[in-house]
């Protein structure tokens, strides 16, 4: 990991993390303890395992598509070991120690302000109830921007994989919720599922002022259709922000689309490279940025992507990308631009 002073002290904005991604294998453990849940550790489930193989279980995250390591063990999947977290959340207490735990970090590491995503629907499901989730994150807000000078707003993604009716169901259930709710956005898994899908669920909400995002994941099947129905389309014209979208960089028309529109982009090189070689990276992310497009850099599930939070994330971009100190500073200017914050709290960011 390269380190850099200028990169450590400048002021943050990080605009794409999952809080649920944020569950560092200390906290799954405490939980496991706390609520009396089995861990996977090695390949079987095991109650009380210890923090070791809870840590271990960690190291071997890998795809989408279950890998098998050389001992024979199956790992666990992406979507497995970030859905299973899931599982351990319990208790409004629960909510508010992985959302505490993420704003520690982030004000650990010099973020001012961020907007994370939450996945209601993966909780709901489980017959958690939406005031449970909600309230724990709002004491947590609270406390972050009181005792570590951290902001935040929340964004409330919708699973993709579901239907369209259990997110319109799970949006008019989180409405009175709303004043702490800044955006829309989607997530989970892409494939065949397009954000057409959710016109309607889209175009409520920006009736009812909510800002909107959409995923279009790297290298994903359709992506170029994906990111064009995202920026002409979501909402009635278009959504504010695309998460990712990095296949962008492949067509001039998209590029301009992005660009004309002033959409802004989160991007997340860490996750890519699990996936794809630098090369297939960097280069776009370079090219995107210096096309002026309103790229900002940021770490989406960084306890389930080899611990890399956004402080990594900044560092191998002024590293791989070559960018100097003031592009560094542009990334950060491109992210109080495109974030979501009150006019007044971003000329505190600036
Ligand atoms: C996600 Cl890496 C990834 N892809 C799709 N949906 C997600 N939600 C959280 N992390
Ligand atoms: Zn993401």
């Amino acid at each position: 990991r390269s380190n850099d002073k200028f990169v450590t002290d400048i002021p943050k904005i990080e605009l794409h993390v999952h809080i649920e991604g944020t569950m560092t294998p200390e906290l799954r453990w405490k939980l496991a303890q706390r609520n009396k849940i089995p861990l996977t550790a090695g390949s079987e489930k095991v109650l009380l395992p210890t923090l070791a193989e809870t840590r271990e279980a960690y190291q071997h995250i890998r795809g989408r598509i279950g890998a098998t390591s050389a001992d024979g063990k199956r790992n666990m999947t992406f979507f497995e070991a970030y859905y299973g977290g899931f599982d351990l959340l319990q208790t409004e207490e629960d909510y508010f120690d992985l959302a505490m735990g993420y704003f520690e970090r982030a004000g650990e590491m010099n973020v001012r302000y961020c907007e994370p995503f939450f996945d209601p629907q993966g909780h709901t499901r489980r017959g958690i109830p939406i005031d449970m989730i909600l309230k724990g994150f709002k004491r947590a807000q609270i406390a972050a921007e009181h005792r570590l000078n951290v902001r935040s707003q929340w964004i409330m993604c919708m699973l993709r994989d579901m239907s369209p009716e259990s997110a319109m169901d799970q949006y008019e259930a989180a409405l009175p919720y709303k004043d702490m709710i800044v955006g829309l956005g989607l997530d989970s898994d892409e494939f065949e599922r397009p954000p057409s899908l959710f016109d309607d669920l889209f175009k409520r909400a920006r009736e009812d002022g909510f800002k909107l995002t959409s995923h279009c994941d790297f290298n994903q099947k359709d992506t170029h259709d994906h990111i064009l129905q995202v920026a002409e389309r979501l909402g009635g014209t278009g959504a504010e922000r695309i998460d990712h979208g990095m296949n962008a960089a492949d067509q001039a028309g998209l590029m301009e689309i992005i660009k004309s529109k002033d959409i802004g982009m989160t991007i997340c090189p860490c996750a890519y490279i699990r996936h794809a070689s630098e090369e297939a990276v960097f280069p776009r992310i370079r090219k995107l940025f210096d096309a002026g497009i309103k790229i900002t850099i940021a770490s989406d599930d960084p306890a389930y992507m080899e611990d890399n939070w956004v402080l990594h994330n900044l560092h191998m971009v002024r590293e791989k990308c070559s960018f100097n100190n003031k592009d560094m500073m542009q990334l950060q200017r491109n992210a109080v631009s495109i974030c979501w914050a009150s006019d007044e709290l971003k000329k505190k960011l600036l």
